[in-house]
């Protein structure tokens, strides 16, 4: 069976392969960027779990084909969990990671190091051409830098430094943030779904 990922950030793609290929699903995963026909659907949703089901439903109705999505974040505590669902646009333009970045930076430039708490959260939705859909959540805990460091993955990567670890989310190899990610522990927590909807 194809599996649609409804997604066209290149960083999430790459990480959903790596991901659900290690949970051996014995599915095709096809990225939503083989169907530049579809248009995107507006995140209208006030939660990542209502984004990740309007985009896994739509690529669903679109293509007749199950489809998974991801809408996920950056939440910082000091900011009462912004920039949250608007952490793709943060800045201004959708997609402009180092903007996004660079902005949030300068707005936490008087925050102490013992007020830098944040987390990244991803909602990894399933959802079937006959309307069937599920939801689960995923979470990673740590800290804000006031300066980028690393160069793997992507978004807010170079800034978060995960609970109980001295290094930033970009300076882990693609498999350690797998292993610890929000997007990792939400999809891992979807594949038993997922076995259970598609692959029985
Ligand atoms: P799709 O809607 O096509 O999936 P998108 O980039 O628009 O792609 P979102 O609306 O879910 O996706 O926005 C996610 C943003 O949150 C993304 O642009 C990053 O800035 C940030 N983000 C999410 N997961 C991240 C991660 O693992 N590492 C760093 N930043 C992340
Ligand atoms: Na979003």
């Amino acid at each position: 069976t194809r599996l649609i990922l409804a997604t066209r950030n290149a960083g999430k793609i790459t990480e959903l392969h790596a991901i659900l290929a290690d949970a051996g699903l014995d599915l095709e995963l096809v990225g939503a960027d083989a169907y530049p026909e579809i248009p995107d659907v507006k995140e209208t949703g006030v939660t990542f779990a209502e984004n990740a089901l309007l985009k896994a439903h739509a690529l669903a109705r679109a293509t007749g084909l199950p489809a998974v999505a991801d809408d996920s974040g950056l939440c910082v505590d000091v900011l009462n969990g912004a920039p949250g669902i608007f952490s793709a646009r943060w800045a201004g333009t959708h997609g402009d990671d180092k903007a996004n970045l660079n902005l949030l930076l300068a707005q936490l430039a008087d925050i102490d190091d013992a007020h830098r708490g944040a987390h990244f959260a991803c909602a990894a939705a399933l959802a079937l051409p006959d309307g069937t859909e599920r939801v689960v959540e995923g979470r990673l805990p740590g800290t804000l830098r006031h300066a980028p460091t690393g160069t793997n993955g992507f978004g807010y990567d170079p800034i978060l430094q995960p609970e109980g670890y001295e290094v930033t989310c970009a300076e882990l190899t693609p498999a350690q943030k797998n292993a610890i990610s929000h997007r990792g522990k939400a999809f891992r927590a979807l594949v038993p779904v997922v076995r259970e909807l598609l692959a029985r």
